[in-house]
C-alpha cells in the first residue's frame, strides 16, 4: 500500500497560509497593478482549490484497497466518518473553485476593490475554517495508516501463540528478506511481516504480539474486531507451541489458546512445537528456530496448504 507516503494533512490555518503566500508571490510578478485585488483573490482561491484536491487525493480509495486496512479503518474510526470528512475537504475544494472566479470578479467592479478582497479572503477563510475538524481528523487517520504493516492479497501464514515462544524467531528465520517491523493500532508492539520467495513467488508471514498471544476472555470488543481482521488475512494460521515452558505459560494455557483459535477460525491452521533443542514434545511437528531443526518440515506443510488454497482458486477439486 502507497499509505506511507500519504503527506501530513495541513490544518485549514496552514491551508489558507500557504495558499496567501503564494497569491502574493504570483502577484509580484504582474505588472498591472489596477488589477491586483482581483488577481490575488481569483489566486488565492485557486491555490486553496488546488491544496484541499492534494489532500483529497492523498487518500486512497477506502473502496479499493485490501480489505485489512478497510477493516482497520472502520474498527479505528468507521468508514463513513472518514468518508464524511473526506466529502468536507472535497466540498469546500469545490467552493473555492465554484465562487472564486465570482468573489474576483466582485473585486474588479468594486468602487473599494481593497475592502471586497479583504470580503472575499474572509469568506474563503471561512469556508476553509469550517472543515477544520475535517482536517485534522483526517491527519489523525493518516498518522495511524501510514505505520501499518505492508500487506497484500498473497499466501498470508499469521503466526500466533503465545509470547516468547518464538513467533517473531521463525519468521526471521524463513524470511528471504530483512522483515519489515509495522504497528498495529490495537497493540503497543511492533509487528514483523517477512516474506519468503519460493520460485517466482513469495508467502507472506505475519506475527501477532499483543493480538493473538492470549485467552479470548481478556479481549474487549475492539480487539476481538482487531483480532477479527488480523485472520481475514491468513490463509493459514500457524500456532507455536513452546513445550520447554521457557516462554513463562504453563502447556495447558497454551493449549487453551489453540482451542479457542481453532473454534474461532474457518483457515487451516497447522501446530508446531517449537524449542526441541530444550523440550521435544511427541506427536507434534516439533521445530527449533535457534538450531534450525524442523523448520523445513514446518515450511513444506505450509506449503501444502498453499497448494491447496491455489487449486481451490482455479476451481480444481483438492
Ligand atoms: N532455546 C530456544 N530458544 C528460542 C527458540 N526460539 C525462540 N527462542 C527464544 O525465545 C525468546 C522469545 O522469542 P521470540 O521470537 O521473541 O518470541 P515471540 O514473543 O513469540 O515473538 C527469545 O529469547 C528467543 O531467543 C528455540 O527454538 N530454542
Ligand atoms: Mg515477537
Amino acid at each position: 500500500m502507497e499509505f506511507e507516503s500519504i503527506p501530513t494533512v495541513p490544518t485549514a490555518d496552514e491551508i489558507l497560509d500557504r495558499s496567501f503566500r503564494r497569491a502574493a508571490s504570483k502577484m509580484k510578478l504582474k505588472k498591472n497593478k489596477d488589477r491586483a485585488n482581483e488577481e490575488f483573490v481569483r489566486a488565492v482561491s485557486q491555490a486553496i482549490h488546488d491544496r484541499l484536491v492534494k489532500v483529497m487525493q492523498s487518500f486512497p480509495d477506502f473502496d479499493s484497497v485490501p480489505a485489512f486496512y478497510r477493516d482497520i479503518v472502520d474498527i479505528m474510526w468507521g468508514l463513513d466518518r472518514v468518508r464524511k470528512a473526506l466529502g468536507g475537504v472535497g466540498w469546500a475544494a469545490r467552493w473555492a473553485r465554484t465562487h472564486g472566479p465570482g468573489l474576483a470578479y466582485q473585486t474588479r467592479k468594486s468602487e473599494n476593490p481593497s475592502q471586497i478582497r479583504k470580503r472575499a479572503v474572509a469568506r474563503l477563510s471561512s469556508v476553509v475554517h469550517q472543515i477544520e475538524d475535517d482536517l485534522l481528523f483526517l491527519n489523525e487517520v493518516r498518522n495511524v495508516i501510514r505505520k501499518l504493516p505492508h500487506v497484500s492479497d498473497e499466501f498470508t501464514v499469521v503466526v500466533a501463540g503465545y509470547p516468547n515462544v518464538g513467533k517473531s524467531s521463525f519468521i526471521r528465520l524463513v524470511s528471504t528478506a530483512t522483515p519489515v517491523v509495522a504497528s498495529y493500532p490495537f497493540t503497543t508492539k511492533g509487528i514483523i511481516v517477512g516474506h519468503r520467495a519460493i520460485g517466482r513467488e513469495r508467502m507472506q508471514f505475519i506475527d501477532t504480539p499483543g493480538v493473538l498471544d492470549r485467552p479470548a476472555e481478556d479481549r474487549s470488543g475492539i480487539e476481538r474486531q482487531a483480532l477479527t481482521a488480523m485472520i481475514n488475512l491468513a490463509s493459514v494460521i500457524l500456532v507455536i507451541i513452546d513445550a520447554s515452558e521457557h516462554c513463562g505459560y504453563p502447556l495447558e494455557d497454551q493449549f487453551r489458546l489453540l482451542h479457542e483459535v481453532e473454534e474461532m477460525v474457518d483457515v487451516p491452521i497447522q501446530v508446531v512445537v517449537n524449542k526441541s533443542d530444550i523440550t521435544y514434545f511427541d506427536g507434534y511437528i516439533n521445530m527449533s528456530t535457534e538450531t534450525g531443526e524442523g523448520v523445513d518440515e514446518v515450511l513444506e506443510n505450509l506449503m501444502a496448504y498453499r497448494k491447496k488454497s491455489d487449486e481451490e482458486m482455479q476451481g480444481i477439486p483438492g
